[in-house]
């Protein structure tokens, strides 16, 4: 039978390949691409560097506001992670230059009672994650496998949260609010599952499954 989650969709837009052997680098119901497909809900938002701000706000003590010279200055590292999107395809080993989360966000200080993260994009696109999750492995990126990110990849500045399925991983992220507690971005008001973790197959929240 077809899940729940497919339906409506065409399992044939996106290229498949075999997973080669890799299986247990590849959660249930993920089938590993060469490809990158692009998913966004709306248009591609124009963005120019030289008015481009990622603020720092909520719960913290030191709110900031950084230019797009102030961002990269910070210094560079790189991530390596796979990359798994609820329509059902696995990019692996994807490698990602940027920042941390946590070199970005500690200097704001967030304040003890901060919990949650909503992270905002340009665009009005949201998506909520545990504060923790972001410090311990958030990562800011504006290249991937070694070039600029796609303007519809996420262009100029993308923050991956590599352990939870795809659209808690915003494109054009502009700003991350600390919450006292957690409340639903975009998808996950829409009936996306709140946790989204792929190992457990949190796709959807569990009363939209009957
Ligand atoms: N700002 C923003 N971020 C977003 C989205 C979006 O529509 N807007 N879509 C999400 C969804 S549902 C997915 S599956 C991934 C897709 O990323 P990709 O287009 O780079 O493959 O981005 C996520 N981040
Ligand atoms: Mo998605």
């Amino acid at each position: 039978m077809q899940p729940n989650f497919m339906r409506g969709k065409s399992p044939d837009k996106v290229k498949k390949i075999p997973d080669q052997g890799r299986g247990e680098r590849v959660p249930a119901g993920q089938y590993v691409t060469q490809k990158f497909p692009v998913l966004s809900y709306g248009p591609t938002p124009q963005i120019d560097l030289k008015t481009w701000s990622l603020r720092v706000f909520g719960l913290v003590d030191r709110p900031l506001e950084l230019t797009w010279a102030q961002f990269l200055g910070q210094g560079l590292t790189t991530l390596n992670s796979d990359f798994h999107c609820v329509t059902q395809w696995s990019a692996l080993d994807q490698t990602w230059e940027g920042i941390p989360f946590s070199a970005v966000v500690g200097p704001a200080m967030p304040k003890a009672e901060a919990t949650f993260v909503m992270a905002h994009s340009y665009g009005g696109y949201t998506t909520n994650i545990p504060l923790d999750v972001c410090m311990e492995e958030g990562f800011f990126a504006h290249k991937q496998n070694g070039q600029e990110m796609g303007k519809d990849h996420g262009w100029p500045l993308r923050l991956l949260i590599p352990s939870r399925y795809a659209w808690k991983s915003a494109k054009w992220v502009n700003g991350i609010e600390l919450m006292p507690q957690d409340a639903p971005g975009f998808w996950e008001q829409r009936g996306y599952n709140n946790n989204a973790d792929p190992w457990k197959e949190e796709r959807f929240w569990p009363e939209l499954n009957r």
